[in-house]
């Protein structure tokens, strides 16, 4: 019933339309029927989407089968509003064609591209070329033609009916969110070839104006024209592209309303005088892409909010101007015309792949891409019409038939292209290669002579090792397990997981004494302080910094050797590979890497004091995405980027820009796996488990609170042990009730500061267990320094009544997480250092400052004392947080953030996390 009403609602208003489109009151009127054809176009291409063909076949559709009522419905006045409209939508859409050419991206490849457009432009127009010559007498234009007239129109039908469509290319790449290596190639041939085509058009046409108008002594009027028209109109564009990037540089507001005013001055400027408009919009386009940069993002954003109307409109033009009895009348030649120009197009990209050696997808799809028409050949074809209407109008309708053939096959063939060559975003996600210091898993020689295989602890490995497992793909990591030689093949390979492999492990031996200088030297005794605000004084010296180099070299020279032909995205971890970047673009320039950096950014005055900062910061800038933990270490990154190398950077969109090439920076905080740890959590054994865990760390107290760490001096271990020392001072009645179970596991041991801090919390705990003893009861702190499973680990953090994570700096700290995802009994406290990371995310844990001793006390009773309530309504909201924000969508947005940076709009979002369920 609601249906019905809305369609006679629907018709209702057309027929109003009509009746104010016949007055004065036109002006009204238009917008109207434009907003009809908006929604009816809309609904239609939707509805093809859900058949997989292109949105954008549905809106032309929709032209064809309304377009002869719309002439009923607009009326005259009407159309030449409307004509106003369609010329700033060709424009932007021309202007959008340019916007895709950006050398930057296309960087060592751009040669390439070049070789293979002119290589298929010269095939294919040689090859309809010599075809129409051989059938011209066959051809309804002008049989009985001979001589320079005949030249001057096979030439100009070449031109014509070799021309490619950028709107209709860049609109099925948009449309269908394909990325890759395909569609990049095949936007960049069709906007250079129809450049090339214009000019060449332009020429032709003097030609033809000679030939037929008589061209005695106009030599030299027709080349100024020539002149005027191509030359005037890339001037013209590259003025208004160069004027417009600088307003966007230092101005940057309403650009989208910009935009069209841009479009439609180049449009009327182009008409009036008589500059060539879309030859004008495609250099501004270059223009504005390769001088803005920068601000690719806000561009983007703009041009994402002004097309879909302006190209809906566009394409339901031309969709109507089809002229389906055109094809009718003489679609046999139109037919014979289209098979020519698609048998040589497919040869022009074979020879053309021979000549540029572009890889394999564009061998076999690139001439999907190649088939669309729509209006630059349209405009071709109405400006001959208009200039010479006899064989012109002839030549017209035999075009405007083929055209109406690729409008309508193009767009379909290229979506299955894209798809067959695996660019469309419905497809499986193509393999990975992550690079990281520590291995995922390691292999041992046991005490027996067999050889044991243990996997890296900790979240990160175990999140990637999964994500590695449904991608496949290769892990490039050190070999540090005694047995790990004896397992790899002869280079250096080994398939993982053991059990069930899916991906493989590619091995490097980094040999002693360079490792520890990398390893122990650089990363850990010089970076590792460096980026923590702790007391401990970073060590930087030569011959470890060389290390650091010479290593960062060796993992990019292993990149280089195992991505061959995969185009793998590279995701690199962390502060051990700052280097790897620039080494690996020196080998392999073109390749997509992103770098997560899993420890704080240090502000400028603490960067200051290392001597090679530049290095680094340049060194991260030759990736593509950098991401940080949080939107504070993002920050003073761009701040280290501005003053240290004086990189121009968009605070907005996140682009630096230096060295000539753009590295988008974000701030994606990093998650746990929510779902292994609430598996875990549900599984039946865990009640046996956690009796276990009781009687082997003595757990018989009333409260339980909990640690667990790597025994670092950035995570406050002192300051914790200090807080519970005051607590016991002031809380007699505390003794013996209260039992903290401290999980420390050694790290980096054989580094001087972190021996001082395992024997400082060591001889801690035993004065602290002397102090406060209370015979027949258990300790106040329970120290255990072997490492645990990670089922274990869940099993005893529910058995906390809450868990201290007192970090003095943090990255993020994924305890604090993996406390909060175990807790679905919604119980528990977590007590939090401002100073972890995770505490910008987890605002409802009891937030401590560690050097506050009494407010840390004070917050230790807080969390004893807590009601159920309470405890359950800050779980509740904290469950929130962390379930929305797992280490899958941290990858994920990484990743997609990495693949999606040239193809589609630079907008960098972070998944939000506040519409999920718990
Ligand atoms: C860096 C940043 C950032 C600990 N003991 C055992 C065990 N663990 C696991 C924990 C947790 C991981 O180790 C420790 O992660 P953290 O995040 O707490 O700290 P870092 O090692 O310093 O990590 C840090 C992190 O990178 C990720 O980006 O959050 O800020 O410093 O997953 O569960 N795991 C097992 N047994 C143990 O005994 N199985």
């Amino acid at each position: 019933m609601r249906r019905l009403l809305a369609l006679a609602l629907a018709i209702a208003a057309m027929v109003a339309v009509r009746e104010l489109g016949g007055d004065a009151a036109s002006a009204a009127a238009t917008p109207l029927a434009l907003g009809f054809a908006l929604m009816g176009a809309l609904i239609t291409g939707d509805a093809l989407r859900r058949f997989q063909l292109p949105r954008l076949t549905g809106y032309l559709l929709f032209g064809v089968v309304v377009g002869p009522y719309l002439s009923n419905l607009i009326t005259a006045p009407m159309a030449a509003q409307l004509q106003v409209f369609t010329g700033i939508a060709t424009t932007l859409i021309a202007l959008i064609a340019g916007l895709t050419l950006s050398m930057e991206r296309l960087g060592s490849r751009f040669a390439a591209i070049v070789r293979m457009t002119v290589a298929t432009l010269a095939v294919s127009m040689a090859g309809v070329g010599a075809v129409g010559w051989l059938a011209w007498r066959w051809l309804p234009v002008a049989p009985t033609a001979t001589g320079a007239e005949l030249l001057a129109m096979l030439a100009l039908l070449t031109v014509v009916v070799v021309s490619f469509s950028p709107t209709m290319t860049a609109a099925v790449v948009a449309d269908s969110g394909a990325r890759g290596r395909l569609s990049d190639a095949v936007l960049a041939i069709v906007v250079l070839a129809d450049l090339a085509l214009l000019v060449l058009f332009a020429v032709t046409m003097q030609v033809a104006r000679v030939v037929f108008d008589g061209g005695d002594g106009q030599g030299a009027e027709v080349l100024s024209r020539l002149a005027w028209e191509i030359g005037g109109a890339v001037a013209f564009g590259v003025l208004v592209g160069a004027l417009f990037a600088l307003y966007l540089r230092y101005i940057g507001r309403e650009i989208t309303l910009v935009l069209l005013a841009v479009c439609a001055v180049l449009s009327q400027v182009g008409t009036t005088q008589q500059l060539q408009p879309l030859l004008a919009a495609v250099a501004a386009g270059i223009v504005i892409e390769n001088l803005a940069v920068a601000q690719g993002d806000a561009l983007r954003a703009a041009v994402r909010r002004g097309a879909p109307p302006v190209l809906v409109v566009f394409f339901v033009a031309v969709g109507a101007s089809l002229r389906l009895d055109a094809v009718a009348a003489i679609g046999a030649s139109a037919l014979a015309l289209s098979a020519v120009r698609l048998g040589f197009i497919r040869l022009g990209v074979i020879a053309g792949v021979k000549v540029s050696g572009l890889p394999d997808p564009i061998r076999k799809y690139a001439w999907t891409g190649l088939i669309s028409q729509a209006g630059i050949t349209l405009g071709f074809a109405s400006v001959i019409a208009a200039e010479f209407p006899g064989w012109g109008n002839q030549l017209q309708l035999l075009l405007v038939a083929s055209i109406a053939i690729h409008e309508l096959v193009g767009p379909i063939l290229f979506r299955r292209g894209l798809t067959q060559a695996g660019e469309l975003e419905a497809h499986s996600p193509r393999p990975l290669m992550v690079v990281s210091n520590r291995e995922p898993y390691i292999h041992n020689q046991a005490a027996d002579g067999g050889i044991t295989v243990s996997t890296a602890t900790g979240g990160v490995a175990v999140a990637l090792d999964a994500l590695m497992r449904e991608r496949g793909g290769v892990w490039i990591a050190h070999g540090g397990g005694s047995a790990d030689r004896l397992v790899v093949d002869a280079s250096d390979k080994v398939a993982v997981p053991p059990e069930n492999p899916s991906y493989v492990l590619r091995r490097l031996w980094l040999e002693e004494p360079v490792f520890s200088a990398y390893y122990g030297g650089f990363a850990n005794e010089g970076l590792w302080p460096l980026c923590h605000v702790v007391d401990v004084r970073p060590k930087f010296r030569s011959e470890d910094w060389e290390a650091y180099k010479d290593i960062n070299a060796r993992f990019a020279a292993a990149i280089h050797s195992e991505i061959g032909a995969t185009e793998a995205p590279v995701f690199i971890q962390d502060y051990h590979l700052a280097l790897v970047a620039p080494a690996l673009r020196a080998l392999r320039p073109d390749t997509r890497t992103a770098l997560f950096w899993h420890i704080p950014w240090p502000y400028p005055d603490r960067l200051r004091i290392c001597p090679w900062r530049r290095e680094l910061v340049a060194g991260l800038l030759a990736n593509d995405l950098l991401a940080f933990q949080v939107e504070r270490d993002r920050r003073n990154f761009l701040l280290a980027a501005e003053e240290e190398l004086d990189a121009e950077v968009e605070l907005e969109s996140s682009r630096v820009r230096f060295n000539g090439r753009t590295t988008t920076v974000v701030s994606v905080p990093i998650g746990v796996d929510y779902d292994r740890i609430q598996g875990f959590a549900a599984d039946p054994a865990l009640a046996a488990e956690q009796q276990r865990l009781i009687e082997l760390l003595d757990l018989r107290a009333e409260v339980i609170g909990l640690g667990v760490d790597r025994l670092d001096y950035t995570k406050g271990i002192p300051e914790r042990l200090n807080a519970i020392d005051a607590l016991m001072a002031q809380r007699p009645d505390l003794r013996g009730r209260v039992t903290f179970v401290q999980i420390g596991v050694p790290s980096r041991s054989d580094l001087d500061s972190y021996a001082a801090i395992e024997t400082e919390i060591g001889e801690r705990i035993k004065a602290l267990n002397a102090r406060y003893a209370v015979p027949g009861r258990p300790p106040v702190v329970t120290y255990y320094t072997t490492p645990l499973g990670a089922f274990s680990l869940v099993a005893l953090y529910r058995l906390a009544h809450f868990c201290i994570v007192s970090s003095l700096h943090d990255g993020m700290n994924l305890v604090a997480k993996e406390f909060v995802a175990a807790r679905d009994d919604e119980r528990g406290v977590l007590v939090l250092s401002a100073l972890a990371g995770a505490a910008q995310e987890l605002e409802e844990a009891v937030i401590i400052n560690p050097y506050d001793v009494d407010a840390f006390a004070a917050a230790l009773i807080q969390a004893i004392e807590m009601t159920d309530d309470e405890q359950v309504r800050r779980m509740r909201a904290m469950r929130k947080v962390v379930a929305g924000r797992n280490v899958f969508n941290w990858a994920s947005d990484i990743l997609e953030g990495l693949e999606s940076i040239w193809t589609k709009p630079l907008l960098y979002s972070v998944r939000g996390w506040e519409d999920t369920s718990v």
